[in-house]
């Protein structure tokens, strides 16, 4: 059976890392059987979650787990999909995990408040230091994607134009591609998730909340791939 390894719950989430979240969607979607077992970035073959055991396979990173999901287990994410839908969600997933993440990123780990009822925690009982040696390094990482030397408002309008162009390829679908879900479905309802989450208060939740069909959109992927985190949360 696949060990999928993450942070386990946090944040009013089934996991706080969306990648994490995107292959356990991916899991159930495939119908995988899988565990969950807490791992973290320091014991990550590649030094970040999630990473995967599959028998005597080790996977990491969750474009090479879901490629191990579609090559060994026979997972077809994207069966109904024309090239050109699959052309524009390999986009969709770039935009996703490449840009718009490091805007979660920010606002989880460089807000003070956020910080401070958030990824503080990982910390806690760790070795003085430690816990404000990891934020730095997550600040280094920020500006070193580039994202961070931007102004705050500047790093909303950046998201902003991500969240507008994943609304406008929703539009009045169910899913992003129409009746059924997709691999990248997996990818924007982990993100969506992880911004829209009630536990952090910013301008970048704000600015998700303000698309009705991205809310509805990662209420209805929430429903159909966590119920037991939903009916354990309520
Ligand atoms: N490209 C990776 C990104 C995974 C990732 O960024 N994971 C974060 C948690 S959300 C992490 O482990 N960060 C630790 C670090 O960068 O030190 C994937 O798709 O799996």
């Amino acid at each position: 059976m696949i060990t999928l390894y993450g942070f386990g719950p946090a944040f009013g989430l089934p996991d706080p890392s969306p990648f994490v979240m995107k292959i356990e969607v991916l899991l159930r979607m495939a119908d995988v059987p899988y565990r969950r077992e807490r791992g973290a970035p320091p014991q990550a073959p590649k030094g970040k979650v999630p990473w995967i055991a599959d028998g005597d396979a080790v996977v990491a990173d969750s474009t090479f787990i879901r490629r191990h999901l579609e090559t060994v287990h026979g997972a077809a994410f994207d069966a109904g999909l024309s090239g050109e839908q699959k052309a524009l969600a390999w986009s969709i997933e770039r935009m996703l995990e490449d840009h718009l993440y490091w805007a979660l990123l920010s606002s989880r780990w460089l807000d003070d408040a956020n910080f401070a009822k958030g990824p503080a925690h990982f910390f806690d009982g760790a070795p003085d230091g430690v816990r404000e040696a990891a934020r730095e390094r997550t600040r280094g990482y920020v500006h070193g994607q580039g994202l961070g030397r931007h102004r705050p408002d500047e790093q909303t309008y950046l998201a902003r134009r991500d969240l507008e162009s994943l609304s406008a390829v929703l539009g009045t679908s169910p899913y992003l591609f129409g009746d059924a879900p997709c691999g990248t479905d997996a990818t924007a309802f982990a993100m969506l998730a992880g911004i829209l989450t009630p536990f952090f208060a910013s301008p970048l939740r704000e600015c998700a909340e303000s698309f009705v069909n991205l809310r509805a959109y990662s209420s209805r992927m929430m429903a159909r791939y966590y119920p037991d985190f939903l009916s354990a949360a309520a």
